[in-house]
């Protein structure tokens, strides 16, 4: 397996203290997720968490201090315990968990409560995002109450409360070397899931076979799993977006819609790919998914530093209206399809997310001054889609029971743009 760059964790939490000024910031562990009785899912970790610390296991909070000229970044964590390391796993040190990490100071998790509102009632702002943690929470009001009499008195003292977001989600939607290397192996390896497993897409076979087939290629070739729960969708069930069931046999007949994503080292890929059981597209299903692959090409040719991702949906959503007036869809023209939003009943979703350690990955897409523009180092999905449920398209009846969608990963580049899943024509599968 190729050897990756480090993830800057340190750089990282320079840019976040400096950021926080007067404030702190407090990131908790994801909780463990239970299927039912007490069997766990696989652990994910808190992507927060993992960005600013690269602490990948449950049980831990991370406190970050800008206003503070010492201990400015204290991890708390779970202490050695024979017991519970025989079930989960061996545990480091606390002064192996310093070094490692790079803390200022660390401190059992149990000492939270006693140890946290004191670190904390100094700085104006607390960014801590309630809910996530019940301990956290109590510390943050402990800190704030704490805060208001030391603010009358000293000038300064914790009376904001703020989402960790609005100082990380700006960091993580700007990918740096190291994640972008993780995104490119992420991408790789799903495309090469997909080229093993769409020749088994045909009639008879199970959705969950095509799933197991991809989800297997991702495994063998040093994946996580998949980064988020893959779509096997044949025929009528590609028009619920969200269709994750796979649980039907695709038919002759069926177009079998397929989204799906490795993630590696946290980082995630989202590739959709639509292909014909019989191996061979005709009529009016082949328009439509021509019209789609156009509706790629546009929006591909708006993906440029200093374009918006509200152009590159713009762009698809024009060849989506004009490929939906072509095939007599909808009346014309296009432009007067745009303006009444007639498209949107076969084109439903936007064109693009954020990527990265989450699928959806958080960032904003406009801000106080309008849509914000796309940079280097930004990551996202171009995934025009259409889809005709059945019932929905009288006029072109042989195209319900379809959703076709092509869905692919790009980072901007200073030239323009680089598609990370480009090993995967949008027209495999569909002959000539
Ligand atoms: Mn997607």
């Amino acid at each position: 397996m190729t050897e990756l760059p480090p993830l800057p964790f340190q750089a990282r939490r320079e840019i976040i203290l400096s950021r926080l000024e007067g404030g702190s910031m407090v990131l908790p562990a994801a909780p463990v997720q239970f299927m039912g009785g007490d069997s766990e899912y696989r652990y994910r970790p808190d992507s927060e968490l993992l960005y600013a610390t690269g602490w990948a296991a449950p049980d831990c909070v991370a406190v970050l201090r800008g206003f503070a000229d010492e201990d400015r970044f204290v991890l708390f964590v779970p202490e050695r315990d024979a017991k519970a390391e025989l079930w989960t796993g061996p545990r480091a040190d606390v002064e192996e968990v310093c070094e490692r990490f790079g803390a200022d100071a660390v401190h059992p998790l149990r000492e939270l409560a006693e140890r946290g509102p004191g670190m904390l009632a100094g700085g104006d702002t607390i960014h801590c995002r309630l809910g996530a943690s019940a301990g956290c929470d109590g510390v943050v009001r402990e800190a704030l109450r704490r805060g208001r009499v030391q603010r009358a008195r000293k000038g300064a003292g914790a009376h904001v409360l703020a989402d960790p977001g609005a100082v990380l989600d700006g960091m993580r939607v700007r990918k740096d070397e190291a994640e972008i290397a993780r995104m490119r192996e992420a991408a790789r390896i799903t495309v090469e899931a997909f080229r093993d497993a769409l020749p088994g897409v045909r009639a008879g076979v199970g959705e969950w076979e095509v799933e197991a087939a991809l989800e297997s290629g991702f495994r063998r070739r040093g994946a996580g799993g998949p980064a988020f729960a893959t779509i096997v969708a044949a025929g009528a069930n590609a028009c619920t977006l969200h269709y994750s069931a796979n649980g039907s046999r695709i038919g002759p007949d069926d177009l079998v819609l397929i989204d799906a994503g490795a993630e590696y080292g946290w980082y995630a890929a989202d590739i959709t790919r639509t292909v014909p059981a019989s191996g061979r597209l005709e009529g009016a299903r082949r328009e439509a998914h021509e019209v789609v692959r156009r509706a790629r090409r546009a929006a591909m040719a708006a993906c440029r530093p200093g374009g918006t991702v509200e152009e590159v949906h713009g762009e698809a959503c024009r060849a989506i209206a004009e490929g939906l007036v072509g095939m007599g869809v909808v009346d014309g023209p296009a432009d007067e399809v745009l303006a009444e939003k007639r498209h949107q009943a076969f084109f439903p979703h936007q064109t693009s997310h954020w990527l990265g350690l989450d699928t959806h990955d958080p960032g904003l897409y406009r801000d106080g001054d309008g849509p914000v523009r796309l940079e280097p180092g930004m990551v996202f999905t171009v995934e025009p889609g259409l889809y005709f449920a059945p019932g929905s398209c009288p006029r072109v009846p042989e195209l319900e029971g379809t959703g076709i969608r092509i869905e692919d990963d790009v980072l901007i580049t200073e030239e323009g743009a680089e598609v990370l899943t480009e090993g995967l024509p949008a027209d495999i599968g569909v002959d000539g």
